[in-house]
């Protein structure tokens, strides 16, 4: 059964268990909420709800029930790799099925057919103004093939009507996650490489064309394809997916939705992060002055961070309380490649994740010591060539599209109203903490 079809029958099947929920179970009480969360960026208010992933504080990431090495385990690989393909991962992500290897082949041939990028996208790349950030490029790129979205068609079309709507919604979110290799390859290119362009080799699947494109020899096919899945999604809360998801929940469609998302992925709280932390490992590698790294040298350089009033970027998180697995899958990787685990790079990233935890329960600040995805994931990037760190959160938000795609799709199946949460006045805030609570 073809991926959209398979989705269809999941979508069918899953209707009948929200309109129950809401119909039979609508004003059941699932929690209560406190002055810190309405204060404290809503933490750990279950005011969304996704599928598509799941994050426990304590385990990390499950994409659809499965952990990162189950999900690795279980996926088609792609040919004569050990890594999956990122079309199996599309297709396990929308469905929660684990494909066939003919199903696989059915999207890599769907995939071709979509990912011809607009020329008009390589124009307006090229008419933002030199110095213009990776981020702003990539967003700019994204909003403008807004033009050709097949939603929006829709939802100007007489033929409108909300039941069917989820269909456009995922064409216009394969269209997406199908052309941004080919645009993220080209802002490297065009902004890193003199302009010196590759162009798409539609043979190959997704990751081994993004390597290709890079102009970067494999193993860099494997770095892709897991460096996409690893980043794919992390449960709707974060400011990427959350934004995305708030933004088509007002019918805009997914070219506007990840634009906004990635405008959010773009801050140094969030996915600019994995930028933020190769500048500070190789500031502090010029500040060593060709000195050797090593504890004490690393726990001054954050006691340095910290006491300017600034974060140790890659640690800490919103939600988890350990070590994120995705850094473990990522760090597993680099234990693992030859050359990699002798890097001087990676080295200093293991002194920090040795150092930095302690430094951070010392400071007292944090509810979580624990290094982040971000502290890993440009460590593997400047060890095949891509040091240009401010590029780091373009490859963050091609693995991202998925999860919000998705998303966005199966918000559209299920009807999902507009997002419209409640605020109130620090004035209520106070009457209600006189009086022992809302009354
Ligand atoms: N370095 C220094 N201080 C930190 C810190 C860090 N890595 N992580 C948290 N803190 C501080 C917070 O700034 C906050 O300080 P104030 O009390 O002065 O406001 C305090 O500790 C409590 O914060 P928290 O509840 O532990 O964390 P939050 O949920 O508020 O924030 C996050 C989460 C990720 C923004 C934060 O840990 C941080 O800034 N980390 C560094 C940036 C980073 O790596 N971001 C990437 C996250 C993963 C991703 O989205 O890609």
């Amino acid at each position: 059964m073809s991926l959209k079809r398979t989705l269809k029958a999941k979508i069918e099947e899953t209707r009948p268990r929200v309109q129950r929920l809401l119909k039979e179970y609508g004003t059941v009480k699932i929690d209560d909420i406190t002055i810190e969360q309405s204060l404290g960026g809503a933490r750990d208010i279950p005011c969304l709800v996704s599928d598509i992933s799941y994050l426990d504080p304590h385990e990390g990431i499950r994409f659809r029930g499965k952990t990162i090495p189950e999900t690795m385990a279980a996926l088609p690989k792609a040919h004569g790799s050990v890594y999956p393909t990122v079309e199996a991962f599309w297709y396990f992500l929308l469905t929660g099925e684990i494909p066939s290897e003919e199903n696989v082949q059915d999207v890599l041939y769907d995939f071709k057919g979509r990912a011809n990028v607009p020329y008009y996208v390589f124009d307006v790349i090229r008419a933002l103004p030199k110095g213009t950030h990776p981020m702003v490029m990539l967003s700019s790129a994204v909003l403008a093939m807004q033009r050709d979205s097949k939603f929006a068609r829709y939802y100007n079309s007489p033929r409108f009507n909300k039941t069917d709507a989820w269909e456009y919604m995922y064409e216009d979110g394969s269209d997406l996650v199908a052309r941004l290799p080919e645009i993220a390859a080209f802002i490297y290119r065009y902004h890193y490489k003199n302009c010196d362009i590759i162009t798409t080799n539609p043979e190959l699947d997704l990751g081994a064309n993004f390597a290709h494109m890079m102009g970067i020899a494999p193993p860099y096919d494997d770095v892709s394809r897991m460096y996409f899945i690893v980043h794919a999604d992390h449960e709707s809360g974060n400011v990427s997916a959350h934004t995305t998801h708030l933004v088509a929940s007002a019918l805009s469609d997914a070219y506007y939705a990840y634009s906004a998302g990635l405008n959010g992925l773009a801050g140094p709280l969030h996915g600019l992060a994995s930028q933020e932390v190769l500048r500070w490992i190789m500031g502090f590698q010029k500040k060593l002055n060709g000195e050797e790294p090593n504890k004490d040298n690393v726990s001054r350089a954050l006691w340095d961070t910290l006491n300017a009033g600034q974060v140790v970027p890659g640690y800490g998180h919103a939600v988890l309380r350990v070590t994120d697995s995705r850094y473990v899958a990522l760090r597993e990787f680099c234990l693992n490649t030859p050359g990699l685990r002798d890097d001087p790079l990676f080295k200093l990233a293991s002194i920090l994740y040795e150092t930095a935890p302690g430094v951070l329960t010392e400071h007292g600040r944090t509810k979580n010591p624990w290094p982040n995805v971000d502290a890993q994931s440009g460590i593997i990037q400047a060890y095949f060539g891509v040091r240009e760190y401010d590029f780091y959160t373009v490859l963050f938000a091609v693995g991202r599209a998925m999860g919000t795609m998705a998303n966005i799709t199966w918000d559209r199946a299920l009807s999902y109203p507009l997002e419209r949460p409640k605020s109130v006045t620090l004035d209520l805030l106070e009457k209600w903490a006189q009086s022992g609570g809302r009354k």
